[in-house]
Parts: C-alpha cells; sequence; structure tokens
C-alpha cells in the first residue's frame, strides 16, 4: 500500500487512518486521495477487528469531509443568538478579540470560563491535549466528561476494578452470547459480525432489551423487559444459580469478595418478583439462568443502554457479577465485555498536564447539567456565573438531556460563546464566534478503543478543507496570544502522537503499519487477577460502603419508572438511530435520507388508546417540553414503552425540537452520569 506524509499531488494514494468517532469499533481507514481530494475511505482489509468493513456512516465520510456545508473560515456572530447569522472574519481577528475577552475575564475569576467539549473525536490528541494543557493553564472551570459513559465505568471500576474485561475476537467461540442493553447492529457492527460467527457454529444469541431492535429480532431470544431493570433481572439470575447450585464453587472462593453478602441479597429476588418488576414472565428468567448455569463458555457483551437510568450504575455492577459466579472467565470466550479502555496505557498526566493547574482548585461543572449551570447566577456554593463557554467536538443543544433549558443557557446575551465546528450545528448558532475546524482526514491523531485492544494512529490524507485548523492548532494560538510561555504549547501533533503512549507502544510500528496490539493475555482473569484493590471481582464493594452507599447491588428503581404516573404514563427511551453517530451525520443527505424523519416508535396498542394513526405527526410532551416527530406504530415497541430514535439536530427536526426537550437532568446512583431513558411522557396528534 502506497502511503504519504503530506498532501497528495499524484493520483491515487491510499493513507491509512483511524475512525475518529465514538463507537466501540475503532476501524482502522484506508482514504483514497487524488489530487488531493479524499474521494473515498475504506475499511482496512489488514486490521483485524476492522477486517475491512466499516459501516454505512463512515462509508459516508468523503461526503462529510467535502461537505458544501463545512465551516471554511472563522465567522462572527451579526444576528441574535440562536439566528445562526455570522460575518466572516479573518483568524487574527477572531483569535485577537477571542484571547482578549478571555483574558477579562480570567482576570477576574478564571472558573468563569467552561469548556465543553466531548467525543466528537475519540483522538487523543484532537480530544484533549493541548485544549486541557490550555484549560489547566488558565485555571478554568473542570468539565465533569459524564455525558455517556461513567455510571458504567464507575460500576466496573468497583466491581472487577477497570474498565477490562474479555478479548472481543473471542466473542466468536461462546456457545452463548446475552447481548444486554446493546443494539449491536447499530453501535457495535465488529462485534456482532463475532456473534454471528458464533450463531455459525452453534451459540445461542439472547438480547436483552427493552425495544425490539435490528438485533434482538435476529437474536434466538429476546428479552423486552421495562428500561431500568435490569438488575432485578441479574438479580433473580443469581437466584436461580443459587438454589440449582449452578455455581463454580472453587471460582468463587477463590477469586470474588463479598459472596455471602451478596447471596443472601439474591435470594430474596425471586424469579416472580424480579418478573413483575422487569414486566416479562417469570418462565423467562429462569430459562435464562439455566442457560447461563449449564453453558460453557458464556459470555455477556454488556453496553450502555442499561446505564442511563437512576439504577444504571447499579445495573452493570449486577451484570458484572454474573460471570464470576459461574466461572465463565476461565475460558478466553466467557466473561463480559463493556468497556476495554482501560487496557490503554494512556499517558493522561503527559497529554494533558494538569499539573499546569499548579495548586489551584478548579470546580467541576457536571457536563449533563449545562442546562441548569448556564442558568445559575454566582453563588457560594456554586462560585461564579459562567461567563464564556468554549465547546469543541461536542454539539450540547442537541445531546445535552432538558435541552430547552440549554438553549435559555446559550441564548444568554451576556455568554461569551466560542465553538470549533465542522458544521453549523445547533450550538454553532449560539456562538459568538465559529471557528472551522478539521475532519479526520486533515490531521494527525493517535486511538485507544473502548471495543478492541489495538492502537490506531490516524495520518493526514489531504490538507486542511477551506481555512480550517486543528483544535490543537486553535487552542496553541490562543496560548501564545495568552502569554502561556510553557514549551509544552508548542508540541507538535506528531510529537503529542509519540506522547500519548510514550515506550508503551512502537511507534515506528503505526508508523508502518497503522495499528499496534496491546499485549494482554487470552483469558486475563482465567485465574483472577482483576485490576480491584483486592484483585477478585468484587460483590461487595468497600469502598462503595464507605462512602454511604450501598456495598451491594441492587435494583434502583427508575425516577420516572414505567406506569409511575397517570399524566405520563409512557416511558421514553432514546437509544441511537443507524445512520447517525449520535448527533453526527445527522446533515449528511445520504443517511438522512435513510433515517427519514424523526421518528417515535409506539406499540398499536397505545396508539390506538390516543387516536394515533401510523406516520402521523404527533406531540410527545411532559413537565420538561414538547418534541415534535413522526409516529411509526410498530412492534418494536413494547406495551407501554415509546422509542424515540436520536439524536436530531432540532433545526433538521420538526418544529426545531429534538428528543432532548423531554429528558431530564437527573444524575445516576454511581458516576454522576445522565439518566436520558429515565423518561415519562404522553403522546397525542399534534
Ligand atoms: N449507529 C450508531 N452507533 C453508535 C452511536 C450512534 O449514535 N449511532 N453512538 C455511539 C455511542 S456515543 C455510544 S455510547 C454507543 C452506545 O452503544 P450502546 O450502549 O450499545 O447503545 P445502543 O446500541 O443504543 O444500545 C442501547 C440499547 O439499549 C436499549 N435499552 C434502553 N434502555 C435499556 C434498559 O433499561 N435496559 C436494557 N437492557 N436495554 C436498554 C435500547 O433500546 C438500545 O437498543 O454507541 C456508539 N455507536
Ligand atoms: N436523548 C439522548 N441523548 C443522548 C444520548 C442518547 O442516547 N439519547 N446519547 C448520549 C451519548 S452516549 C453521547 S456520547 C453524547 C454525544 O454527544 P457529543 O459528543 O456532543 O456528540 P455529537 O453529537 O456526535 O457531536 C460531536 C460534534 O463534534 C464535532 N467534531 C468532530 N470532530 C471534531 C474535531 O476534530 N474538532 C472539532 N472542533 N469538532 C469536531 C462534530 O462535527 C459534532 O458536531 O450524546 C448523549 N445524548
Ligand atoms: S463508526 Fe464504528 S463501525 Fe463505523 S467506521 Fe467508525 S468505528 Fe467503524
Ligand atoms: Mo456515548
Amino acid at each position: 500500500m502506497a502511503e504519504l506524509l503530506a498532501p497528495a499531488s499524484v493520483p491515487p494514494q491510499l493513507v491509512r487512518g483511524a475512525c475518529p468517532h465514538d463507537c466501540p469499533d475503532t476501524c482502522a481507514l484506508v482514504t483514497t486521495v487524488q489530487d488531493g481530494i479524499a474521494i473515498k475511505v475504506q475499511g482496512n482489509p489488514d486490521h483485524r477487528p476492522t477486517a475491512g468493513v466499516l459501516c454505512n456512516k463512515v462509508s459516508h465520510y468523503a461526503e462529510r469531509t467535502n461537505h458544501p456545508d463545512r465551516v471554511l473560515q472563522p465567522l462572527k456572530r451579526v444576528g441574535p443568538k440562536g439566528s445562526g447569522r455570522f460575518e466572516p472574519v479573518s483568524w487574527d481577528t477572531a483569535l485577537a478579540d477571542i484571547a482578549g475577552r478571555l483574558s477579562a475575564i480570567a482576570a477576574r475569576d478564571p472558573q468563569a470560563i467552561l469548556p465543553y467539549s466531548y467525543c466528537g473525536t475519540m483522538g487523543l490528541v484532537q480530544g484533549e491535549s493541548i485544549a486541557a494543557r490550555f484549560f489547566h493553564r488558565l485555571g478554568a472551570s473542570l468539565l465533569d466528561r459524564t455525558i455517556c459513559a461513567s455510571a458504567g465505568a464507575e460500576a466496573l471500576t468497583q466491581t472487577l476494578g477497570g474498565k477490562v474485561g474479555m478479548k472481543v475476537e473471542f466473542f466468536a467461540e461462546a456457545k452463548l452470547i446475552l447481548i444486554w442493553g446493546s443494539n449491536s447492529i447499530a453501535s457495535n457492527l465488529h462485534f456482532w459480525r463475532l456473534a454471528q460467527e458464533a450463531k455459525r457454529n452453534g451459540a445461542r444469541l439472547v438480547c436483552i432489551d427493552p425495544r425490539r431492535s435490528e438485533t434482538a429480532e435476529k437474536c434466538h431470544e429476546h428479552v423486552q423487559l421495562l428500561p431500568g431493570t435490569d438488575a432485578a433481572l441479574a438479580l433473580a439470575l443469581m437466584h436461580e444459580l443459587i438454589v440449582n447450585d449452578w455455581l463454580d464453587h472453587d471460582y468463587i472462593a477463590r477469586h470474588t469478595l463479598g459472596w455471602g453478602a451478596l447471596r443472601e441479597r439474591a435470594l430474596r429476588w425471586t424469579p416472580e418478583r424480579a418478573a413483575a418488576v422487569c414486566g416479562i414472565p417469570a418462565q423467562q428468567i429462569r430459562d435464562l439462568a439455566r442457560a447461563w448455569g449449564a453453558t460453557q463458555p458464556a459470555a455477556i457483551r454488556l453496553n450502555y443502554g442499561m446505564q442511563r437510568v437512576r439504577g444504571g450504575g447499579n445495573a452493570v455492577r449486577a451484570v458484572a457479577c454474573l460471570p464470576a459466579l459461574t466461572g465463565a472467565w476461565r475460558h478466553r470466550a466467557g466473561g463480559l465485555l463493556l468497556s476495554s479502555s482501560g487496557f490503554f496505557p494512556i499517558d493522561k498526566a503527559t497529554l494533558q498536564r494538569p499539573d499546569l493547574l499548579a495548586g489551584r482548585k478548579a470546580r467541576t461543572i457536571n457536563m449533563v447539567t449545562i442546562g441548569d449551570d448556564l442558568l445559575r447566577p454566582t453563588s457560594p456554593e456554586f462560585g461564579p456565573a459562567i461567563e464564556a463557554v468554549v465547546v469543541y467536538n461536542s454539539n450540547p443543544v442537541a445531546v445535552a438531556p432538558e435541552s430547552g433549558k440549554v438553549v435559555r443557557g446559550f441564548a444568554r446575551p451576556d455568554l461569551f460563546t466560542v465553538v470549533l465546528e465542522q458544521f453549523h450545528t445547533d450550538t454553532a448558532d449560539y456562538a459568538d464566534y465559529v471557528l472551522p475546524a478539521t475532519t479526520q482526514l486533515e490531521h494527525w491523531d493517535i486511538h485507544a478503543s473502548y471495543g478492541h485492544t489495538d492502537v490506531l494512529l490516524n495520518r493526514p490524507a489531504i490538507a486542511p478543507v477551506g481555512a480550517s485548523r486543528t483544535n490543537t492548532q486553535v487552542f496553541r494560538e490562543l496560548a501564545e496570544r495568552m502569554g502561556f510561555t510553557e514549551p509544552c504549547f508548542r508540541d507538535s501533533d506528531e510529537d503529542l502522537c509519540r506522547q500519548a503512549f510514550g515506550a508503551q507502544v512502537d511507534f515506528d510500528l503505526l508508523l508502518r503499519q497503522g495499528y499496534a496490539s496491546l499485549r494482554i493475555p487470552d483469558a486475563p482473569y482465567a485465574e483472577g487477577g482483576f485490576p480491584s484493590a483486592s484483585g477478585r471481582c468484587e460483590f461487595f464493594s468497600e469502598r462503595l460502603a464507605r462512602q454511604g452507599l450501598d456495598g451491594l447491588p441492587d435494583h434502583v428503581p427508575n425516577y420516572e419508572p414505567a406506569g409511575g404516573s397517570t399524566r405520563y404514563p409512557l416511558a421514553m427511551i432514546s437509544p441511537p438511530a443507524r445512520n447517525f453517530l449520535n448527533s453526527t451525520f445527522v446533515n449528511v443527505e445520504s443517511l438522512r435520507d435513510i433515517e427519514g424523519e424523526p421518528l417515535l416508535e409506539l406499540h398499536a396498542d397505545d396508539a390506538a388508546a390516543r387516536g394515533i394513526q401510523d406516520a402521523q405527526v404527533v406531540r410527545v410532551f411532559n413537565d420538561r417540553g414538547e418534541y415534535f416527530c413522526k409516529a411509526r406504530v410498530s412492534s418494536r415497541a413494547r406495551p407501554g414503552v415509546v422509542n424515540g430514535l436520536g439524536i436530531w439536530w432540532r433545526k433538521l427536526g420538526l418544529a426545531g425540537t429534538n428528543v432532548n426537550e423531554l429528558t431530564s437532568q437527573r444524575l445516576t446512583d454511581l458516576g454522576r452520569a445522565p439518566t436520558f431513558y429515565d423518561c415519562l411522557v404522553e403522546v397525542r396528534p399534534a
């Protein structure tokens, strides 16, 4: 394969890269470049986890990069906030003004400045490197980056000791796979390929999901429980494992902690009790327990669907206990995988330099509650009101909960807002300055993964489009203008790529082949050795107990449980749409055409009770707001639960709304995470 370091002039060239998106698969890309233009993005056939295949979304990445709506130059707002009216300005003008405004605020209190970023790119360089250094040096508020995975991460850390699990490739050898809270076909396609391989070899696939998803309908069995009831199901499975003695006593004795207490807790969860909570037949629980107890190797692909409710942390803890009870970890094709990110030896301290805070104690703002926090005045508890927000790699106006408040916050005339973006997103519409950002085809980066265990390098395939700049370059230049003279602000993107893993990863190998595998045993916990303090799978967590929390996993009911309100009788979940990635790609026509329009799936009984016809425009509402979309009367929805597929740009949806009008800012039991799927609504014809 030919390769190049600089943009091409001789067609065609192939350039190796990495998919930047927030997806467990972290595919290896090959971009075809002709006359300096990216014409095609494909999967690298040599990289085993990618196997030469990309999802439909990223197969359209060239269309996204070359899109006529790219932001091509710095823009300054001329209309009212939200109007999206801007005029072009030079980089010099924009950066000088931004540096001046931020310096003036920082002179009063730097904590009045808030960086807001998430995983528009998962790259360690364009994600958080120079940007983090800049905000640490400034002493800005810290952002608690909780909007996705922190409940599950905390739960896994308190149970296994870290974000670790089985190696994904061995799912292909399992004989039973529970796909739990994951629509793998949509959001973890390369795992689904492995599950298919297992199926061909005789494995049984069970999907546990309130929605009859694309994945659920292709599994042998679908356990269609109510949202937020997974811990009850897991505890009842334990009940059955105990009363039938389908346990690996030796593994439990040698490699777990708190068995006696967990046993006592689980024995309170008969299948009948759990069935009533979960809204499924008790017999289905018994059968599932028998399958888990009697099959080896057995594996769980746990995903984030279950953790976006009040008890999401406890649910993940409960499920994470199951493999240890049956000794599933003994086999390389047994155990559980939620995230593999804990295996990667990322040198965050070097990349992000928290030491630049130099002893200052900056407050932390939870990104989930940005709606409330932008509206908070100065107070002793909160500290200074937020005066400036710098957004990069995120689209909070579309993706954060309770968007009515998020919009009001961003619409504050006195708020100074800078948005680094590739496109005119809902958030960019509220900016004072929009700064044009490069895409993955235009910059260097290096990637860990949360679904496999390879490091990937991303080389630029083409020159920055228009006047766009990398995130790193923007923060380097702001640092210089604000007088930050530390040498770390002069590190190049290639330097940063090398710093990310230091000597832990062979950088020459990355340069040569684009990826490098971490060395991890095939069955890492066959003999225990979990990364927890005790080295065991901690059913009982001393650390949680010391915080005054339950040391054992339990079922924690939703804030807004199904059937819990007569005014809002329907429970709404809002999982991802297959052809979007969060709110990314909504503006790519070929993909939006497939999704059609914003949809609410509802069961025929719930539709009939409200006089709602298929394809009719409906108003979905609760006390937090209202959302307009098209009804889809569908067997994908169970009675009492509606599925509002995410996450549309508000301005491309109906009446300028999206599903987050309805979601709440309440946090999970563990990990301070959002509760997007813990949300009651009512629906009426519009
Ligand atoms: N195509 C596509 N892929 C994506 C994304 C995307 O937007 N689109 N987003 C990416 C991101 S950021 C993430 S975090 C991951 C998310 O990936 P996953 O965590 O795997 O999320 P989903 O695939 O949406 O799976 C969530 C599933 O959980 C179900 N679910 C909802 N509530 C519950 C519950 O209480 N219990 C159980 N058991 N299941 C429940 C939903 O119906 C849905 O089918 O996907 C990534 N991949
Ligand atoms: N109702 C509901 N809401 C949800 C969810 C849900 O399931 N339901 N899922 C939640 C989850 S799991 C997540 S992870 C969040 C996701 O929330 P976000 O991380 O905000 O994800 P995106 O919506 O994809 O927005 C990322 C933005 O970053 C930009 N971007 C990409 N690369 C770069 C770059 O190199 N530089 C710059 N400057 N910008 C770049 C993209 O153009 C895009 O607009 O949403 C959450 N919101
Ligand atoms: S979004 Fe996921 S499946 Fe699609 S190319 Fe990227 S890593 Fe692969
Ligand atoms: Mo996410």
